[in-house]
């Protein structure tokens, strides 16, 4: 039998990608990445929009898995920016030699699993095709730009832009009419800084949001310092949390129905001065129990109307939804800039878009005049990437078929009928309810041993059964239904897509998840064929 030209191909150069190749040389497997972007980085390489930054704090939203790299690293701020995180990527790549194994400004079009052979056929839109025995997808879960269809798109004069595609050499947009076409986290982000800079921000809001303060601030090195002294304890916390962070502010083990109005209160309080996502640990059951989370929500809202002066524009801005049942966004100012003059709230529930003019955007009510519009509207999250590749497993069967009625898959990580194929962070595991970082360190590594007890068994395929992938996605689908998160239109739902299948992708709960993959190991890898 022919050899495949390398053990494993990679698709995509971000964290996942970095770290699955490191890990491959660490196993003894040869490996090809192949990268669509000009640089390793992933999200971090395209999200370059005004106050890009993450909102897991920096100390916990970075690589724990070798020692050296962590105690090296000095983050500047409590919440890393766009540029440093991606400095930290360029840093991991050299750090570990990575960069020669990566195809740059390709992008893979097709795999293709050939039965005989027992070997994946990479194809991309540049170059050579690559065999492979084993393919993993580090494709991200949030890199293809959703862009609505609206009609006359096309006619617009101006500039467009998308959040997550943003020119390398910035946008300046002084003395501009801009339109902000979303309010999620990327929009939260940025239209503060837009509305600074522009002569006037329209904001196109379809559904508001609901926001908790950042406080960002530089990050004291005698902080960092005592951090890293036991920078394993953190690590650990995290891995024991649901969301696989917050151990710099644990999660409050108490109901929110269990305490007094006043305690409630204070508690609510204290993390909002706190600031950042883990507002949402201030009890257990916030995102479990309506009538708990219905405090935490009256508390946020109270916040609103203190800061935003205009009542009008206050109930505009008001969220109706469970708080937390879209991702939490985390701001620097978002709701006190709809107090600025330059600044125009435009409620789509009351006056939809009807169009995109020559000039700018036209609503039932009225039509607004704009220099440029930025598409603040996310993306075709967890299953985008994937249905871009032209993914075909045992007989020719196309992954757009396995998945036809919504992502099908066993642990997150394969599905049935696509041997060796592995997915990182993939739909059914915890991935983007979580610090993404540890989630990946948690596939990776997984993945890597894996292949390694594979070798070990003398064993040169691994694939789910139909059977385990069905009792999982079964599973995935009970634990999202005892939590408050399907009761929204999110994207964890695939709702923000016309026409994607609803299913809540994700699952909740890491340390329990984590518990799973590792009791399945130790049953001789229970639900997984091997041959
Ligand atoms: O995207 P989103 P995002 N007409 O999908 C609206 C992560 N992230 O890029 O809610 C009008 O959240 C849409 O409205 P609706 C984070 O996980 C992290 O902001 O669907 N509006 C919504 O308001 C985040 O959750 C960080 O009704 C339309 C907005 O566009 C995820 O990425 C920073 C529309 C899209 O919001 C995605 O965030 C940024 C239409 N046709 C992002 N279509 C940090 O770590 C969509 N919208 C800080």
């Amino acid at each position: 039998m022919d050899r495949p030209q390398v053990d494993m191909a990679i698709v995509g150069a971000g964290f996942a990608g970095l770290y699955m190749l490191h890990m491959a040389r660490q196993r003894g497997l040869t490996a090809q990445v192949v990268e669509a972007g000009g640089d390793v980085g992933g999200t971090w390489y395209w999200n370059r929009y005004p106050g890009a930054r993450c909102d897991v704090e920096s100390m916990e939203y970075s690589f724990g898995f070798d020692d050296d790299l962590q105690q090296e690293w000095e983050w500047t701020e409590r919440y890393a920016p766009q540029p440093e995180i991606l400095r930290y990527a360029n840093h991991v790549a050299d750090r570990f030699d990575l960069r020669r194994d990566i195809r740059f400004d390709t992008r893979v079009t097709a795999a293709t699993y050939d039965d005989e052979s027992g070997h994946w056929t990479v194809t991309t839109d540049r170059g050579p095709v690559i065999t492979a025995r084993y393919v993993v997808m580090a494709t991200g879960c949030l890199s293809t730009a959703n862009i609505p269809d609206i009609p006359g798109a096309a006619t617009f004069t101006g500039p467009t832009y998308h959040t997550g595609r943003w020119p390398h050499e910035g946008v300046d947009f002084t003395g501009q009419r801009v339109g902000v076409i979303g309010t999620g986290s990327s929009a939260v982000q940025s239209i503060p800084l837009i509305a600074e800079q522009a002569d006037h921000l329209t904001v196109f809001q379809r559904t508001p949001t609901y926001a908790v303060p950042a406080w960002n601030r530089p990050l004291d090195p005698v902080e960092q310092k005592e951090i890293k002294a036991d920078y394993a304890a953190l690590r650990a916390a995290n891995r024991q949390s649901s969301s696989a962070f917050g151990g710099l502010q644990p999660r409050n083990d108490v109901s929110a129905l269990a305490v007094s109005d006043e305690e409630r209160h204070a508690e609510y309080e204290r993390r909002w001065a706190v600031g950042g996502l883990t507002f949402l640990g201030a009890y257990n059951d916030l995102l479990l129990v309506r009538a708990a989370n219905e405090t935490a929500r009256q508390f946020v809202i109270g916040k609103l109307h203190e800061i935003v002066e205009d009542p009008e524009v206050a109930a505009k801005l008001t969220p109706d939804q469970v708080v937390g049942c879209k991702r939490l966004c985390v701001d620097t100012g978002y709701w006190a800039t709809f107090n600025r003059p330059n600044v125009t709230l435009v409620d789509l529930r009351e006056t939809p878009i009807e169009a995109i003019t020559e000039r700018g955007i036209r609503t039932t009510g009225a039509e607004h005049e704009l220099d440029a519009i930025v598409y603040a509207t996310g993306f075709d999250a967890m299953t985008g990437a994937l249905a871009r590749i032209d993914i075909r497993g045992r007989g020719g069967r196309p992954l757009a078929d396995a998945w036809s009625a919504g992502p099908r898959t066993y642990l997150g990580l394969m599905v049935a009928g696509f041997p060796n194929l592995f997915t990182i962070t993939g739909p059914g595991s915890p991935s983007v309810l979580t610090n993404m970082i540890e989630s990946i360190q948690q596939h990776v590594e997984w993945i890597g041993r894996c292949l390694a007890d594979l070798g070990a068994a003398g064993a040169t395929t691994i694939e789910a059964t139909p059977e385990a992938q069905d009792a999982w996605v079964d599973y995935v689908n009970s634990v999202a239904g005892f939590t408050l998160f399907p009761t929204c239109n999110s994207w964890y739902l695939g709702a923000n897509v016309p026409g994607k299948t609803r299913v809540f992708m994700p699952l909740p709960g890491f340390p329990t998840y984590v518990q799973q993959c590792e009791d399945i190991v130790a049953d001789g890898y229970r639900g997984f064929t091997r041959a």
